[in-house]
């Protein structure tokens, strides 16, 4: 039996500041019947999908903060998103920002089976920015303000006839995320980010941007052996320009699709997931080739221990 997975990346477009969920959904909408008539069976969207990039902005008022979140899921405007995908046999993932009942803020993203079961939830675990107000910034990054880092970690799940992982935007910069989720088998892992172009701490990365984005993900896919599927929330948003070149690597580390605009994009590729197996069996068999003997140094501190 072939592990034959036909899977879409669903970019965005920029989503305005007063778009209303429920017209970001119908877009999302598109793009399903889209990846439907593509023969997709998975669709990744990007991270905080359902709104603008909000963390751009600086608020103190509670209630202006918990109207960006995501109270339950589905909710009225997401539940036709969860009834079409069911409707066509296709399953999906999806970012977006969590308030949990007791009170926890959240960037997450959700992995929903074919048959409409929903079968994790994972929330980001490297939050990046910072985590007050900067006046100097052209624009703020405030998701060590809005967001609490995961309290999970990368978990790996038996879905889609394999071993399907999640990371959120800054998670695929850090090898730590594949090697976790590698160390679980991971074959294929989705991924939704927003990246801004403009880096206001050092400026010099704005323009590799998108080298940065792909060398991390074709880096991780090869050294651990895994496909991954890498959605953008992409263009000029409220000002803002976003990176786009959504893209699907496979376990060699090279890019079988990229999207090349920088609006809703529906990009796809047929995924053999047993090709993970030709890296995890050879070059990167961890059981015959790691020293973890020596890699304390990588969990025990978080910085760096000078000699
Ligand atoms: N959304 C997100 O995680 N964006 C970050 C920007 C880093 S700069 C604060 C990223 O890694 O793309």
């Amino acid at each position: 039996m072939t592990r034959e997975l036909t899977v879409g990346a669903a970019q965005l477009g920029p989503v305005g500041r007063d778009e209303p969920r429920e017209s970001v959904v119908d877009r999302m909408l598109a793009l399903l019947g889209h990846a439907a008539s593509q023969g997709c069976q998975l669709v990744v969207f990007p991270e905080l999908a359902l709104t603008s990039f909000f963390p751009r902005w600086y608020t103190e008022d509670q209630a202006e903060i918990d109207a960006w979140f995501e109270t339950e899921m589905p909710g009225p405007a997401t539940k036709p998103l969860f009834d079409l995908a069911k409707e066509l046999g296709i399953g999906f993932s999806l970012g977006y920002a969590e308030l949990t009942p007791d009170g926890h803020h959240y960037n997450s993203q959700i992995l929903v089976e074919r048959d409409g079961t929903m079968v994790a939830t994972f929330r980001k675990m490297h939050i990046p920015g910072h985590e007050a107000y900067e006046p100097w910034r052209p624009f703020q990054h405030l998701e060590r303000y809005y967001f609490e880092p995961s309290p999970d970690g990368f978990g790996v799940w038996r879905a889609f006839g394999g071993l399907v992982g999640m990371m959120i935007c800054n998670d695929r910069r850090w090898p730590e995320s594949y090697r976790v989720m590698g160390l679980q088998g991971v074959e294929l892992i989705l991924c939704g980010y927003n990246t801004p172009i403009h880096y206001p701490p050092d400026p010099s990365q704005d323009m590799l941007q998108g080298f940065h984005s792909a060398l991390v993900m074709q880096s991780g896919a090869y050294q651990n052996g895994t496909w991954v599927v890498a959605a953008a929330k992409g263009g000029v948003e409220e000002g803002i320009e976003a990176l786009a070149q959504s893209c699907i690597i496979a376990p060699s580390g090279q890019i079988v699709a990229q999207a090349f605009t920088t609006d809703d994009e529906l990009i796809t590729a047929r995924c053999d997931l047993d090709w993970c197996d030709r890296y995890k069996s050879t070059i990167f068999d961890f059981d015959r080739y790691r020293r973890p003997e020596h890699y304390g140094r990588i969990t025990d501190p978080r910085g760096v221990i000078l000699p």
